[in-house]
């Protein structure tokens, strides 16, 4: 089965998906009257294209074991994943209606214990790509080749140490190609630090180095 939510053979309008994850992320950070807009906003098409076109994922069985997952590590753009969540089939979307309130599992932050769909709870910068390679490298133990685990991260929080280590981890462990996404705050030091070094990006078929695992620059 080519990529998408698994059973799902709609062709979705991706930039309209986008433009859904804006509008939908507006409308509960108006409820919550709290959020990280921009956020969302600068990483609308990577969650529209991976949610309703790469991902192999089961709306009825947020647990498959076999299914792709997605690490939020920039946990404060989940107000623009509950949306897709919920529209793809997750969890009812009336839970939307009352984002944030007392009682309600959708917080401004993604809790894997009670969000269907969400496969790790963060907040906290900086752990993604870690907890990302971990559940990489489980599959390959579980012999679950066909998983792909997807780590979503701000620009800021790649200055922190341990997206680093995880980036050489994964490099150690053959695990994982490294894609620099948008900068949510252009002109900050994350995106200077990108600028200046980047990753190099390996493992493009037909490229130097190609097959070889994503690792960051070294530079002076
Ligand atoms: C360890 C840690 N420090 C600080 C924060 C507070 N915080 C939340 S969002 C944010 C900015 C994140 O910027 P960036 O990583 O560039 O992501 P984006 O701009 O794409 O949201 C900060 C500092 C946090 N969540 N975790």
């Amino acid at each position: 089965m080519a990529g998408g939510p698994a059973g799902v053979t709609h062709q979705y309008d991706l930039r309209e998906r986008a433009a859904f994850i804006r509008a939908e992320t507006v409308r509960l950070i108006d409820i919550a009257k709290t959020g990280h807009y921009t956020s969302v906003f600068s990483a609308a098409e990577i969650l529209a294209a991976l949610y309703y076109r790469v991902m192999r994922i089961r709306c009825g069985e947020p647990d498959w074991p076999e299914r792709d997952r997605l690490v939020l590590s920039k946990g404060h753009v989940a107000v623009g994943v509950y949306p897709v969540l919920a529209d793809l089939g997750f969890f009812d979307p009336a839970l939307l209606d009352s984002y944030t309130r007392l009682g309600n599992p959708l917080g401004d932050h993604p809790d894997m214990r009670h969000v269907p769909g969400a496969d790790f709870s963060s907040g906290s910068l900086g752990h993604g790509l870690s907890v990302a390679l971990g559940m990489a490298l489980a599959a390959r133990v579980a012999g679950l080749p066909r998983v792909r685990v997807y780590a979503l991260l701000g620009d800021g929080e790649c200055n922190e140490g341990q997206i680093w280590e995880a980036a050489m981890a994964a490099a150690h462990h053959r695990r994982g190609a490294c894609r620099p996404g948008q900068a949510g705050h252009p002109g900050g030091r994350g995106a200077q630090h990108d600028r200046r070094a980047g990753y190099r990006r390996r493992g493009r078929p037909g490229r130097p180095g190609a097959g070889r695992p994503a690792v960051p620059d070294r530079h002076p």
